[in-house]
């Protein structure tokens, strides 16, 4: 990893929508807006991002293999999949850079279904509720996290 490299922003299954519908669940902020948010305070840091959604598991899983080689740490949003996708957490336990799990919604008032996640034992923090400023918080944590210091 070198701080070359950008911060992964990774976004899984139906956050394409957020800001479209249920804006009293998941707001009115965009995914664009959270991007941006990303973008602005990776800036900040004299770093970048590359931001990535997908609906699709093995899509993101393979994104999480590329990133080994290619990120310097990674925000990751992983949807639904949170609560139920073995195969993701298996693919972040291989990774070598320092990983920030973020929810806009505070998954631990809500159903009882969502307030597990398999992501966060293997994340190095997890951000949920406070709104897509929850993926402002993991970006900045991340940039000082991989900061080079002399
Ligand atoms: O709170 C979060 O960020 C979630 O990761 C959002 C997921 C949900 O499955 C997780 O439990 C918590 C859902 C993504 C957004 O889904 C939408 C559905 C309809 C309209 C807008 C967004």
């Amino acid at each position: 990893m070198t701080t070359e490299h950008p911060i992964l922003v990774l976004n899984g299954p139906n956050l394409n929508l957020l800001g479209q519908r249920q804006p009293e669940i998941y707001g009115s902020d965009s995914l664009d807006d959270a991007i941006d948010l990303c973008a602005k305070t990776a800036a900040e840091y004299g770093r970048s991002i590359d931001a990535r959604q997908s609906n699709h598991e093995g899509q993101l899983i393979d994104w999480i293999h590329e990133a080994r080689t290619t990120a310097s740490g990674v925000v990751i949003n992983p949807g639904g999949y949170a609560h139920t996708s073995v195969a993701l957490r298996d693919a972040l336990v291989i990774l070598d850079v320092p990983v920030v799990e973020v929810h806009v919604t505070n998954i631990h008032a809500r159903e009882e279904f969502r307030q597990r996640s398999l992501v966060s034992s293997v994340a190095d923090g997890v951000v949920c509720g406070l709104g897509v400023d929850g993926y402002r918080a993991a970006t900045e944590f991340l940039c000082r996290a991989t900061a080079v210091r002399w």
